[in-house]
C-alpha cells in the first residue's frame, strides 16, 4: 500500500447541546479530519485535539503543524504492507499522539478497504455487539441534569456518566440515587481534584458508583495510587494512560482498577491494542472513551469497542445526540437496549459523505512527495 498524498481539512460543526466538563463549556467543535490517498482507496482519520489545549497539551492548531511539517512528509511516498507500520515511521517525533493516531487510523481505515475487510475484524475484535453509554456536562441546574438522565436512559443507554468538579459532585450525586437508586453511574472529574480532596472524593464511596474517572492530575499515576488505597470506589484513569507502558505502571502500582482506552490520546490503534492487551493480561477491564467525535471517529471507536476485554459501555453513543447531521451515512444510531451492532461490510461499515464535509471544510491542505 503506497501513501501517496494526506490531506487535511478543517471542518466546523456546531453541537446540538453545549457540552461542559471541568475546564469549560463548548458550544461548536473544529474537527481536523485526515484522507489517506493510498492507490485507488482513500483512507479516513480523525484528530481528536481539542479547540483548546485543555484536555491535553495537544490542540488543533499544534496538531496541523506538527501533521503538516512532521508526521505527514514522514509517511507520504512511503510503501508499507500493514498500517501498523506507520507508527514506526513517526516514532522521531515526541509526544503529538493525537496526530499520530489520525495518520494511523487512517492508514488502518484504507488496509480495511483495501483488504474488503470490516475494520473490526482487522484490529482484532471479536464481539458483533457493542454496549454504550453516555457523558453528560455539567448542566445549569441539577434539574435539566435529571431530565437527561432521564431521557438517555429511556434511549437504552447502560451507564450513565456525569461530569463532576468542586461544587458540582455530592451534591449531584445524591440527588441522582435518590431518584435511581439502581442504575449503573460513574463520574469524571477530568482532574478536578488534589491529594487535599481525599476526605471530601472518601464521600463519593456512599453511592455505588462503577468507578470515578481521573480524579487528579492528568500526568499523575502515582498520587492516584495513594488515593485508591483511600477508596473503595475504583478509580478509572484517563488523561494519564498516554501508552501500554502507563497502563502497566498504573496497574503494578495500583492507581486504578478500571483503564478508559481513547485511540487518540494513545497514539493510534496499534497502542490502543496495546492498551488494551496489557490491561486483558492483569485482568482489568476496559471501555472505550469518546472525544466528542463526527462520524468518523465514532466509527472507529465502534470497531475498537469489539476486542474483547472491552467489557464496560463505553461513552460511544448515537450521531444525533451531538450532531443535526452528521458526515457519515447511516449515522450511528444506539439500539433500544443501549446496543451498536457491527456489520460485515468491508471498512467500518459507514459511508463518508464527502459532498457534506466539503460544505463544511473552513481550510484544507494536501501534502504529497516532491517530484
Ligand atoms: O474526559 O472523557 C472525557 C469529551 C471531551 C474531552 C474529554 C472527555 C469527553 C467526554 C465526552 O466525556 C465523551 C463523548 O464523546 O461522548
Ligand atoms: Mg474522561
Amino acid at each position: 500500500m503506497k501513501i501517496e498524498s494526506i490531506t487535511l481539512r478543517e471542518i466546523q460543526m456546531p453541537l446540538v447541546h453545549f457540552f461542559e466538563t471541568s475546564f469549560g463549556r463548548l458550544y461548536s467543535r473544529r474537527i481536523l479530519l485526515l484522507a489517506a490517498q493510498c492507490e485507488g482507496v482513500t483512507g479516513w482519520g480523525e484528530c481528536v485535539a481539542g479547540e483548546d489545549p485543555f484536555y491535553s497539551s495537544e490542540w488543533i492548531e499544534s496538531a496541523w503543524a506538527t501533521l503538516k511539517h512532521y508526521l505527514a512528509p514522514a509517511v507520504v511516498g512511503r510503501t508499507m504492507s500493514v498500517a501498523c507500520e506507520s507508527a514506526g515511521l513517526m516514532a522521531k517525533v515526541r509526544g503529538h499522539r493525537m496526530a499520530k493516531a489520525a495518520i494511523e487510523n487512517a492508514l488502518w481505515d484504507a488496509e480495511a478497504r483495501q483488504k474488503r475487510q470490516p475494520l473490526w475484524k482487522l484490529l482484532g475484535g471479536t464481539s458483533r455487539e457493542i454496549q454504550c453509554g453516555v457523558s453528560i456536562g455539567i448542566q445549569d441546574s441539577v434539574e435539566q441534569l435529571l431530565e437527561k438522565i432521564e431521557r438517555e436512559l429511556a434511549a437504552g443507554y447502560r451507564r450513565i456518566k456525569v461530569k463532576v468538579k468542586p461544587g458540582w459532585d455530592l451534591n449531584v450525586l445524591e440527588r441522582i440515587r435518590a431518584r435511581w437508586p439502581e442504575i449503573v453511574l460513574s463520574c469524571d472529574a477530568n482532574s478536578a481534584y488534589t491529594l487535599d480532596d481525599v476526605e471530601h472524593l472518601r464521600k463519593f464511596d456512599r453511592f455505588n458508583l462503577l468507578m470515578i474517572e481521573q480524579p487528579l492530575w492528568n500526568d499523575d499515576i502515582y498520587y492516584h495510587a495513594r488515593l485508591q488505597r483511600e477508596l473503595r470506589t475504583a478509580i478509572c484513569l484517563d488523561e494519564s494512560i498516554g501508552n501500554a507502558r502507563d497502563a502497566a505502571s498504573a496497574i503494578e502500582t495500583g492507581a486504578c482498577r478500571i483503564v478508559n482506552i481513547k485511540v487518540g490520546r494513545v497514539g493510534g490503534f496499534s497502542e490502543a491494542k496495546r492498551v488494551h492487551d496489557v490491561c486483558l493480561n492483569n485482568n482489568i477491564p476496559v471501555w472505550c472513551g469518546g472525544m466528542l467525535e463526527s462520524g468518523v471517529g465514532r466509527t472507529h471507536n465502534i470497531a475498537l469497542s469489539t476486542l474483547q476485554n472491552f467489557r464496560l459501555p463505553g461513552d460511544v453513543s448515537a450521531s444525533k445526540r451531538y450532531w443535526k447531521e452528521d458526515i457519515i451515512e447511516p449515522e450511528v444510531e444506539v439500539s433500544p437496549q443501549g446496543t451498536i451492532a457491527v456489520s460485515d461490510e468491508p471498512g467500518t461499515g459507514y459511508r463518508i459523505r464527502e459532498d457534506r464535509i466539503e460544505k463544511l471544510t473552513v481550510r484544507k491542505e494536501t501534502i504529497t512527495t516532491v517530484g
